[in-house]
This record gives structure tokens, sequence and C-alpha cells, in this order.
């Protein structure tokens, strides 16, 4: 099987609540490798982009606007069926209704300041990564512990 990436953010919530150390760790915990990070401020022009499908909502200028309060940090989180993964790990939207245990369910309470975005599919991370990184700001190197996280033939495949 071959490992997947995918764009997680800790949005402007995350970081006021100095909650940035805490929700790397529940990534490099679960065993997912970490390819790529920096801190970037979101212009008009990458928000315009990333949310386009909330553009006609109402929430949408709130939404640009939160985004916006502080730089993020972006990351990109590497591993077999990562975006499901870690879309498990953020929980829902809707932070007060997200299950105990994942990011949002244990640290938010809101819809809009619910701390992390993650990627919902594969074309998804591809666009986000794009908007955000440029090549050589993600890195392929060998891990130690892929061998302890994964079976041989899990890897082979
Ligand atoms: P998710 O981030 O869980 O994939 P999306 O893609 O539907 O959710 O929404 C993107 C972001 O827009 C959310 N993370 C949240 O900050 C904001 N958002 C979504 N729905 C609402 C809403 N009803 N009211 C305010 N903000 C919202």
């Amino acid at each position: 099987m071959k490992p997947e990436k995918t764009v997680v953010l800790i949005k402007p919530d995350g970081i006021q609540r100095g909650l940035i150390g805490s929700i790397i760790h529940r990534f490099e915990q679960k065993g997912l490798k970490l390819v790529g990070l920096k801190m970037i401020y979101m212009t008009d022009e990458i928000l315009d982009d990333w949310y386009a499908h909330h553009k006609d909502k109402s929430f949408f200028t709130h939404l640009k606007k939160f985004m916006q309060q502080t730089p993020i940090v972006a990351m990109v989180w590497q591993g077999l069926e990562a975006i499901e993964t870690v879309r498990k790990i953020a929980g829902v939207t809707k932070a007060r209704a997200a299950e105990a245990g994942s990011l949002r369910g244990d640290f938010g309470m809101s819809i809009q300041l619910n701390l992390i975005h993650a990627s919902d599919s594969a074309d998804g991370a591809k666009k986000e990564m794009e908007l955000i990184f440029k090549k050589s700001e993600i890195y392929d190197y060998y891990s130690i512990t892929d061998q302890l996280i994964y079976s041989r033939d899990e890897l082979a495949d």
C-alpha cells in the first residue's frame, strides 16, 4: 500500500490557546510521519480558494476573519490511509458534538473555532499542498519507526 499525504492546519484558536504541541503530539503518537511544517498567514487569495465551497454561506466573512487573526501552523502528515485517519483524530466539524478522544472532542466547543483543518480527500490534499507548500518544503525521508508502526507486508504492497 502507498502512503498518503494530508494537510493539517492549526487554526488561530489552537495557536492562541497554546495547543500546538498537544495537537502535533497526538499525530506523532498515532504513528503518522511529519513531512512538512511551517507557519504562514492565510491571505484572502488562499482562503477564497481554500473555502470556495463555503463562499455563499452566511459565515464566510467571519470564517475568513477568524482564519486571519494570527498566522497558522501548516503541516503535511504522511501514512497509510492518512487522510481518513487524520479526519477521525480531528473529529466532526461541530466541536462540542465531536467524539471524546478526537482533538475537537477533547479541546473544543465551537463550530467555527474548531482548532484544526484536515484535508477531506486525495484531491483536496493535493490542492491544499499546492496552495501552501513548495515542492521543496515537503520531505521524503526514512524513519526507523516505520518498521515498528507497520508490518512488512503493509509497507511492501
Ligand atoms: P471541516 O473543517 O470539518 O471539514 P467544513 O469543510 O465543512 O468542515 O468547514 C470548513 C470550516 O468552516 C470549519 N472547520 C469551520 O471553521 C467553518 N464552518 C463550517 N461550518 C460552519 C458553520 N455552520 N458556522 C460557522 N463556521 C463554520
